[in-house]
């Protein structure tokens, strides 16, 4: 039988939680309605109101969020509470320089680390479990948002953040981490240092991983399964959407992540039409947040590639279940956690002098951590230079784009007009990532 943090939301029959989500979604439509002129614009151009939703198929008659229309609403056009009424801010990366920016009032982070803390239960733990959390504290969600729900669950909680994976591995053994959260490709990183170090994870207390924050796959579950000696669970978020916790896979089902619904009413669409398509088939995941106050979406495409179910889970939870992330319908690359859009590359190329607009991204992951490579052609003046003006140009473009986006990559400066041109859509990105 499953451990619940909240049993009688987390078992309620489906007539009871549609009803919740009816109640909840009027009143987010009336909320976004009065405080966000965004979508009261939306609303009003197509003739709806608040009052016009009266059952949950009126949902698809309203106006789909976009990536987009976060950032053109760039920093907070879209909150719908006023400043005074935010206590936390957190961003990701948006389609250009600019961050996609999300605030939360002190309910939404109370109600964050309640559905972190059902998460995290969900995937097995409970009071006395000791937390390795090593996903990233800072703007990404994932550091604080597991930490606030560890928290909340009443479990230890160690902040160790990602980096240092000597420490981590010490740590892991002399505190006796029993749960380990940090994205699928660092734990493979994690027991690839271990190894060289001799440290064997059969003599560490770890039972259960909550890996997420970036796609993966079965194949990879089981190497991490057989190299970290633990249970490898599926997490998803997004921060547009609060963070981690949106989605978790049960720790007695382990098939698909359990939305929560009381908070998210997902859909399914056909990416290029925008129709919603029937459960079980495969399309963009868009989500209606229910319950936020800060930064309430409608309709939020994720972007993300999966299919629904509604199928009784043996953990007796009754909320519907997404199953693993196949893909992406835009061009946003995950690189060592860290979201890249190809075009965020190419405005920072705009802007360095020598630099022509064509260039080349060619990921791959090498001991189980994930490389890229920018290849970019210079002019003839900078091509014919010397070898010490060519390399200082490469640092510096790689020291811009870690400045701006925060990954690391590997700048080889190619001659003029050898990255291959195309007559339609331009090839960009050649991902060697075998997932
Ligand atoms: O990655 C939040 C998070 C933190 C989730 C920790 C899980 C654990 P963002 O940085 O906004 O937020 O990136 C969100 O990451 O739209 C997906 O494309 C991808 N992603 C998140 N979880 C998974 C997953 C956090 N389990 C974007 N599988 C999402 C595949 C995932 N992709």
């Amino acid at each position: 039988m499953a451990s619940y943090f909240n049993e009688e939301i987390e078992t309620l029959p489906r007539v009871a939680l549609e009803a919740l989500q009816l109640k909840r979604l009027k009143a987010t439509v009336k909320r976004v309605y009065d405080n966000v002129p965004f979508y009261k614009t939306y609303l009003d151009a197509l003739q709806l109101s608040p009052e016009s939703i009266k059952s949950l198929a009126d949902l698809h008659r309203l106006p789909f969020t976009t990536k987009q229309d976060m950032r053109d609403s760039y920093p907070y056009a879209l909150f719908a509470a006023p400043m005074e009424e935010i206590v936390r801010i957190h961003a990701s990366s948006g389609t250009t320089g600019k961050p996609t920016v999300v605030g939360y009032t002190r309910t939404d982070i109370d109600n964050w680390a309640d559905l972190m803390a059902r998460t995290l239960m969900t995937a097995g733990a409970h009071k006395g479990d000791i937390i390795h959390n090593a996903y990233g504290y800072g703007l990404f969600t994932g550091g604080l948002g597991v930490h606030n729900g560890a928290e909340r669950l009443g479990a230890s909680v160690i902040p160790i953040s990602g980096g240092n994976t000597a420490r981590q591995l010490m740590i892991m053994q002399d505190f006796g981490s029993t749960i380990l959260t940090c994205t699928p490709s660092y734990s493979l990183f994690m027991a690839e240092e271990a190894m060289s170090a001799g440290i064997d994870f059969r003599n560490m207390k770890l039972r259960v991983g909550i890996f997420g924050a970036e796609p993966w796959s079965e194949a990879m579950r089981g190497e991490i399964e057989e190299k970290l000696n633990l249970t490898a669970l599926d997490i998803y978020g997004l921060s547009e959407i609060m963070g981690p916790g949106v989605a978790q896979e049960c720790f007695e089902g382990k098939n698909g992540l359990h939305i929560w619904e009381d908070h998210f009413i997902p859909e399914i669409i056909d990416p290029s039409s925008g129709q919603v398509l029937p459960e079980g088939e495969k399309g963009e995941l868009v989500i209606t947040t229910i319950t936020k106050q800060g930064i309430p979406l409608i309709r939020y495409r994720t972007r993300d590639i999966t299919c629904l179910t509604y199928e009784t889970c043996v953990c007796g939870r009754t909320h519907a279940r997404i199953a693993r992330l196949s893909g992406r319908s835009d061009d946003m690359l995950i690189i060592r956690g860290v979201n890249v859009f190809p075009s965020q590359i190419e405005s920072i190329l705009v802007g360095i002098e020598g630099v022509e607009p064509h260039y080349m991204l060619i990921v791959d992951r090498k001991e189980n951590l994930d490389t890229l490579e920018v290849q970019v052609e210079v002019d003839e003046r900078i091509f014919s230079d010397e070898i010490k003006v060519l390399q200082g140009l490469a640092r510096r473009i790689e020291k811009e784009i870690k400045d701006m986006l925060g990954v690391t990559c590997n700048v080889k400066l190619v001659e003029p007009k050898t990255i291959q041109r195309s007559e339609g859509k331009a090839k960009r990105v050649i991902d060697n990532r075998k997932l």
